[in-house]
């Protein structure tokens, strides 16, 4: 198997991918193996943060070329690759992932599908696909734009030119870098604090943040307030208030 999937302790798993003969490119195999494993993980109630990771060198280095370079615009049609994308862009919890090496571009736009994205201090990230002829084909263009804005995201998608980590931090496309070797350290702590929290809240948290974006501001806001409301249906958010009240750590069971 190219995609492990591995304990990140209580309530937290972690997804490598593992390819590194080819430098992690997402090959048909590896979209399918990914969307099993979230499409997995997105129904078991023991897991509330997830972590993806790949190898030391290398996060992906995007699509898989060789994979592509005879296709007709029909082969690509049958692939259907938003198939295998929509677990993972759908997926309900919070996804955090740990980058060292490259994230180029499919992988950028796998990275880009996560709600954190920790990067080692040689991290590189790019959407080189004007290099090879096309262009991303998997949210790059609109989920870099909505992240770094127009004028970063126009010269990462027309030139190809690879950016640093400490680049993509401070145009927001990197939530922390921190040194090579404590990355995925780094992103399983961050995910435990969070597997720590409500699960429920953590969810409605991503779907405001994900969907309320891209509606018009005050149909966001209804919709934050109905989800606010429904928080009180749930025995955690009763717990976290007694708790506070009792001066005690909360136990969120995640209902
Ligand atoms: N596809 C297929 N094989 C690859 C890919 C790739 N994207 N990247 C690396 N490999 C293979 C190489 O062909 C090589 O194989 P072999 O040993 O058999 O010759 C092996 O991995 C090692 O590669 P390098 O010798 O180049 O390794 P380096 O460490 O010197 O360089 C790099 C690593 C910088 C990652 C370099 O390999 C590279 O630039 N790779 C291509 C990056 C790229 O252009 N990515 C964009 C691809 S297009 C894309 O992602 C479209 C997204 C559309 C999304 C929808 C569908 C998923």
């Amino acid at each position: 198997m190219e995609v492990l999937l591995e304990s990140g302790g209580e309530h937290v798993a972690l997804v490598r991918i593992n390819r590194p003969e080819a430098r992690n490119a997402l090959n048909g195999a590896v979209r399918e193996q990914l969307a099993r494993i979230f499409a997995d993980l997105a129904g078991n109630e023991e897991i509330r943060c997830v972590v993806l990771t790949g190898t030391e060198k290398v996060f992906a280095a995007g699509a898989d070329i060789r994979a592509m370079a005879d296709a007709q615009p029909v082969d690509m049609m049958l692939r259907a690759s938003e198939r295998n994308w929509a677990p993972i862009k759908d997926f309900p919890k919070p996804l955090i992932a740990a980058v060292n090496g490259f994230a180029l571009g499919g992988g950028c736009e796998l990275a880009m599908h996560a709600d954190m994205i920790i990067a080692g201090a040689g991290a590189k990230f790019a959407q080189p696909e004007i290099k090879v002829g096309i262009i991303p084909g998997a949210g790059g263009t609109q989920r870099l734009l909505r992240a770094v804005g127009k004028f970063k995201a126009m010269k990462i998608l027309l030139t190809g030119e690879m950016i640093s980590a400490q680049d993509a931090e401070a145009m927001g496309l990197v939530t922390e870098v921190v040194p090579d070797g404590e990355v995925l350290d780094r992103a399983l702590a961050l995910a435990h604090a969070v597997a720590l929290l409500p699960p429920l809240a953590a969810r409605k948290i991503k779907e405001l943040v994900l969907q309320g974006g891209d509606l018009p501001l005050e149909a966001a806001l209804v919709m934050e307030r109905n989800a606010f409301q429904l928080m009180f249906a749930t025995a955690d958010q009763k717990e976290g208030m007694q708790a506070f009240i009792e001066k005690r750590p909360p136990d969120f069971v995640g209902r």
